[in-house]
């Protein structure tokens, strides 16, 4: 296939504190959100806490040594906060900053860029326990107070920050926040816009050479039918599922459709006067993108109206959103292990989409296929993935010539990491780390089929 990727396009893998590091005790380190969370949903799971995740705090000198092997010119990963500010706000935790430090210096050591996201799923538990977190305006000064001690400690060394990981994710989950539920999240959300906002501008008044964006998270949808109401309805979900919090900070101000959408749920969030101006003038100097799988919408049906409903002959699929939307399996295309199907097309849509609606470089910080994987004779045969891999690549090329300023790519997960909320066994690595070990210290580095195709990609940037 023809290739279009530029000679110094950045070529990377991707993970997060909370799924890599481990050590959640150790050198001063204090619990977050997501430790107390994944702890609540696996307790019969010992193997799938953040406890020990896949040792990274141990490891990294072994894994980015396979990075290096691997060729990438970039690699993703978070900090986790409460290594660095262990309660959210106050003393800063000098072992913590000296980890990030460690880390990334054996990257510039090889070579490879950090791209740095200041908080993936992490929020400091301190936090909801001091004041319940975002929900609280008092987050966003201790939010942007963590990030000025990261830009003036690490700036000189990170070429691209990533302010919140998924805050579309956060606003429509409660509990990865630390929250009970949607309208707490809600206004959660709105300090996070706040915060997201102040981070790039202060970002931007340094005098640091990097760049700086936010990180969504993106399915593309195709409606069920050609029922005017089922492309109504996927263009809409689109609007409330991401592109309204890219509005919002672009724009400076939130698009009224978004808080029709609100109203029309009976939710609104408190603002205070000042609000629109702190909203105003954010230039993010790139979008971060997370974009997995694309997914069928249909009009919500009742199972009264099941019987009766004359749309797509497609197979439903189980889920459901009441009210909202009806989802249905797509017949022409490949799924992996998890109902995530297999779809280059969908990314190529995806990345014209976007592009065309902001105009701003874009790069893709998470991509991938979940598959159950076991060893076999020594080796891990995930052919699959490197099927996903290749159509994600091909098409990307194709964005690109059609113009999109796609600069860099961050497949989901350089090594395999622990499920954001499915455990160990749902695997994204280009490395298997074998956990079905009991013994824990074991966690040996095992790189994949799809981690050879891979570091062969990239040293033919791009040519597959
Ligand atoms: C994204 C998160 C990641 C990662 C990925 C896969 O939403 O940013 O942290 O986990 O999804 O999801 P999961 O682990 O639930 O399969």
């Amino acid at each position: 296939t023809e290739n279009y990727f530029p000679k110094d396009f950045l070529w990377g893998a991707s993970m997060s504190a909370f799924q890599s590091e481990g050590a959640i005790a150790d050198d001063g380190r204090k619990l977050s959100v997501a430790d107390i969370r994944i702890k609540k949903m696996n307790q019969q799971f010992h193997t799938t806490d953040t406890s020990t995740a896949t040792d990274f705090y141990h490891r990294y000198k072994e894994d980015i040594k396979l990075m290096a092997e691997c060729g990438l010119r970039s690699f993703r990963f978070s900090f986790s906060w409460s290594r660095i500010f262990p309660d959210g706000n106050g003393k800063v935790n000098k072992k913590g900053v000296q980890f990030y430090d460690n880390v990334i210096d054996e990257l510039i050591k090889y070579n490879i860029k950090p791209i740095v996201t200041l908080l993936h799923f992490d929020l400091p538990q301190s936090l909801i326990d001091q004041y319940q977190g975002f929900y609280s305006r008092e987050s966003i000064q201790d939010f942007l107070n963590y990030a000025k001690f990261c830009f003036n400690h690490f700036g000189d060394r990170i070429p691209y920050w990533l302010t919140i990981n998924e805050q579309d994710v956060l606003a429509n989950i409660p509990f990865f926040n630390g929250l009970d539920n949607l309208s707490q999240s809600i206004q959660a959300s709105h300090h996070m816009n706040i915060a997201n906002a102040l981070t790039m501008k202060l970002y931007h008044s340094l005098d640091l050479k990097g760049k700086i964006g936010p990180c969504l998270s993106y399915p593309t949808r195709y409606p069920a039918s050609t029922d005017p109401r089922d492309q109504f309805l996927a263009m809409n979900l689109d609007d409330l599922g991401i592109f309204y919090l890219i509005d919002t900070l672009i724009y400076g101000k939130y698009p009224a459709y978004y808080i029709n959408h609100l109203k029309s749920k009976g939710i609104m969030f408190k603002t205070k006067k000042e609000d629109s101006s702190l909203l105003k003038n954010v230039k993010p100097d790139f979008l971060a993108i997370n974009w997995y799988t694309s997914e069928v919408v249909g009009q919500y049906l009742d199972d009264s109206q099941v019987d009766d409903y004359q749309g797509p002959e497609l197979p439903r699929q189980n889920r459901s959103e009441k009210g909202v939307a009806q989802y249905y399996k797509n017949p022409y295309t490949e799924y992996g292990d998890y109902n995530w199907n297999i779809d280059g097309v969908g990314l190529r849509l995806a990345l014209r989409k976007i592009y065309e609606r902001y105009h701003l470089p874009l790069m893709i910080t998470e991509n991938g296929l979940a598959l159950k994987e076991k060893i076999d004779h020594g080796k891990i045969h995930d052919q699959k993935r490197i099927k996903y891999l290749n159509q994600m690549i091909q098409s990307m090329s194709l964005a690109i010539k059609d113009g999109v300023k796609l600069f860099s790519y961050n497949p989901w997960s350089f090594t395999d990491v622990l499920s954001s909320s499915q455990g160990m066994d749902k695997r994204y690595g280009l490395v298997f780390i074998d956990r079905t070990n009991t013994d824990l210290k074991v966690l040996k580095r095992i790189p994949k089929d799809s981690f050879y195709w891979y570091q062969k990609c990239i040293h033919e940037n791009g040519s597959i």
